[in-house]
């Protein structure tokens, strides 16, 4: 497991389906998330393949006409990878994979490779050989069924069962052995954390390549790796802040993405626990992206997941330099506004306006609007510091000059 290196860019075919009430539109967003995936994973994006489809195929997810299309494209093409939106099933996996004799990847698969690729501590090396055993298990006894047919079933039955049963156990003391060494090292950051006293705590929480890691070293002088691809961080780094005279503890760590790999999201839990401790989340948000609605919508149920979603955020708007809304001409009459079309001061007024205080619009990378975000910030961790010692408040004005 967990051996991925960056090679060339090997050559993949994206596969999507279109639902009943889906729209054309949304399947080419997700494909394009897909696509950025498949580059950050290290490959390159040649075709996609959609199709309108109410129940996907059992045996083959899509149809068998398409699969035939597939087919042949692959063979033209030297194609490396056929990569799914969607997470296959096992047999699917299989039957998809007899056919075209290339490598299948589901969304899932392709995920947990990205996260291999990038774990760098051995701490996440851990959490991802974990998620992927777990991803592999209910697959085990299709990779033998698969042997078993090719070499002709006949008297193969007894000693593939018993191999499927050996592999599954030793796949299981696996897992259980990095649940054991995860659990050690658990008990050792939660001591960490408890030493670090009374100090606010405050957390980067958000998408995937929003900006986290680049607010982090902005607001904290500290040089958290950070780039134009998914995933980048994958640990959880704390750095002590300091505004005006108030010193708070802010943590940047692993942004969430939809459809997160539910191996993932279990086995980085404890990574998470920053995030479960701490006083106030800061929601990083890239106003830029056309779908940067979505990604809200796909956060907040992992923050929910983690008992975070009664916790006071402040939601950070960022990227606010590269945000550019689509313009209807004057003598264009049968577009209709929709919020393709607002500008930052459109947004604002819409349910933006109901969190009133707690919203920001800045730029990360050019250092746009960050006095009112330090603002912000400060009075937000005040109120929090001083509701938790109410004898010290005099340390730190309300109306200090800096944060008025
Ligand atoms: N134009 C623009 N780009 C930004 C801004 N802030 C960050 N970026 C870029 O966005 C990309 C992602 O930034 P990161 O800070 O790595 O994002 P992250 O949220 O930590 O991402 P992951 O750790 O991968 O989940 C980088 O290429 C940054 O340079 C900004 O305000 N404006
Ligand atoms: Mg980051």
């Amino acid at each position: 497991m967990l051996e991925k290196k960056q090679n060339e860019y090997e050559k993949a075919v994206l596969i999507g389906v279109i639902h009943k009430q889906q729209k054309q539109e949304k399947v080419d967003e997700y494909l394009d998330e897909l696509e950025f995936l498949t580059y950050t994973a290290g490959g390159e994006v040649v075709k996609r393949f959609v199709q309108r489809i109410d129940v996907p195929n059992p045996k083959t997810y899509i149809g068998s006409g398409k699969m035939m299309e597939v087919e042949e494209f692959v063979k033209e093409n030297e194609i490396g990878s056929v990569i799914f939106d969607d997470e296959l099933s096992p047999v699917q996996q299989r039957n998809i994979e007899k056919q075209l004799r290339c490598k299948i990847l589901d969304r899932t698969g392709l995920i947990l490779d990205i996260f291999a690729q990038r774990a760098k501590t051995s701490y996440a090396r851990t959490q991802v050989e974990l998620a992927q055993y777990e991803y592999l298990l209910p697959r085990l006894a299709g990779l033998w069924t698969h042997l078993e047919r090719q070499r002709g079933g006949i008297g193969m039955r007894g000693p593939g069962e018993r191999e499927i049963e050996t592999d599954r156990r030793i796949v299981r003391d696996r897992i259980s052995l990095l649940k054991d060494k995860l659990s050690k090292i658990d008990r050792q950051m939660g001591t960490q954390r408890s030493n670090r006293g009374a100090l606010v705590r405050v957390a980067l929480v958000g998408y995937t390549n929003v900006g986290k890691s680049t607010l982090m070293n902005v607001i904290s002088k500290s040089d958290v790796f950070a780039e134009n691809k998914l995933f980048a961080t994958l640990d959880t780094t704390v750095r002590k802040v300091v505004l005006g005279n108030l010193p708070f503890l802010l943590s940047d760590t692993v942004g969430f993405i939809r459809k997160l790999p539910t191996q993932l999201v279990e086995s980085f839990k404890s990574t998470l626990d920053e995030v479960r401790e701490a006083d106030m989340l800061l929601h990083v948000v890239d106003i830029s992206h056309p779908n940067f609605e979505d990604h809200i919508a796909s956060v907040n149920p992992g923050l929910k997941e983690i008992g975070c979603a009664d916790k006071r955020t402040i939601m950070v708007f960022n990227k606010i330099d590269q945000y550019q809304q689509e313009v209807i001409e004057d003598d264009d009459l049968i577009t209709v506004k929709t919020s393709r079309h607002f500008t930052i001061a459109d947004w604002k007024k819409t349910w933006m306006q109901r969190m009133n205080k707690d919203v920001v619009f800045i730029s990360a990378l050019n250092k746009e609007n960050l006095d009112e975000f330090k603002k912000k910030v400060y009075h937000a961790v005040r109120s929090i510091h001083i509701s938790r010692f109410p004898y010290n408040n005099f340390l730190y004005p309300e109306n200090l000059d800096e944060y008025q």
